[in-house]
């Protein structure tokens, strides 16, 4: 079986959720879309998990991008590396920082190498069915959508797909990063595919945080995972409170 999450970003209550349900066998395959750390902090330990297992296949996204800014990319000491550093804090790295920062070097060195092998976008057939995977945006879309990024990599991982954007011939497309929220209105966020079916969303808003703090945002959010062989959705299971329930949006 194919099985295709996305946007985890630290959460091991809804992660731990759904690999119970979905019940990973060593012949199925997980594919991750990216943003598996950040905003909860188990990040880090989650990220670790899914690079011990053989069958899970990875694409970067955003955070992990920003982590790798701030950790690897720039001279230390640079003004690149200190703007990197505060793009990541302000998009609440600093836990997978401070969780990274107390590991052996080799175990360090081991992730930022992972990190840096990751694709962009990954092209993947199930049942006759062709689908791009990708964080953000389709790297086939960049010479339309990317001329405001300055590299593919910041197009692939930040574009925010909108429901009117033109299918791609042949392929469904199936993206994380931003939350179905935008597409539809559903208590807690389900997974959205579009009228044409070319599209499909699944980040359910696992990042978001408690809607009672009304921080960001007033539905509740959960970790979806989506199986291609037939379609089914599963979803992160944990007690939601009544009041969030009730909110209507
Ligand atoms: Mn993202």
């Amino acid at each position: 079986m194919i099985y295709v999450m996305s946007d985890i970003h630290g959460n091991a209550i809804r992660f731990n959720s759904i690999m119970r349900q979905i019940d990973l066998k060593p012949e199925d395959t997980l594919y991750v879309l990216g943003d598996v750390i950040d905003r909860y902090p188990n990040g880090i330990r989650i990220l670790r998990r899914l690079m011990r297992m053989p069958n899970v296949k990875m694409i970067l996204g955003n955070h992990e991008s920003m982590m790798l800014d701030a950790l690897d990319r720039f001279d230390e000491n640079s003004r690149d590396r200190k703007y990197a550093l505060d793009l990541w804090y302000w998009n609440d790295g600093d836990d997978t920082h401070e969780s990274f920062k107390h590991l052996r070097k080799s175990a360090r060195k081991e992730i930022l190498d992972y990190l840096h092998s990751l694709p962009l976008n990954m092209e993947i057939e199930v049942n006759g069915k062709t689908y791009l995977l990708v964080h953000g945006g389709p790297i086939a879309n960049y010479a339309a959508y990317g001329s405001r990024y300055d590299s593919l990599e910041e197009y692939a991982v930040w574009h925010r797909i909108s429901g009117d954007e033109p299918d791609l011939s042949g392929k469904t497309i199936i993206f994380g990063h931003t939350p179905t929220a935008e597409y539809q209105h559903n208590n807690p966020l389900e997974i959205w595919i579009s009228p044409s079916g070319g599209k499909i969303g699944i980040d359910c808003g696992c990042g978001f945080p408690d809607p009672l703090s009304l921080e960001r945002h007033p539905a509740y959010g959960r970790l979806a995972c989506l199986r291609l062989d037939d379609r089914k959705v599963f979803y992160s299971e944990e007690e939601i409170p009544e009041e969030v329930e009730e909110i209507v949006w």
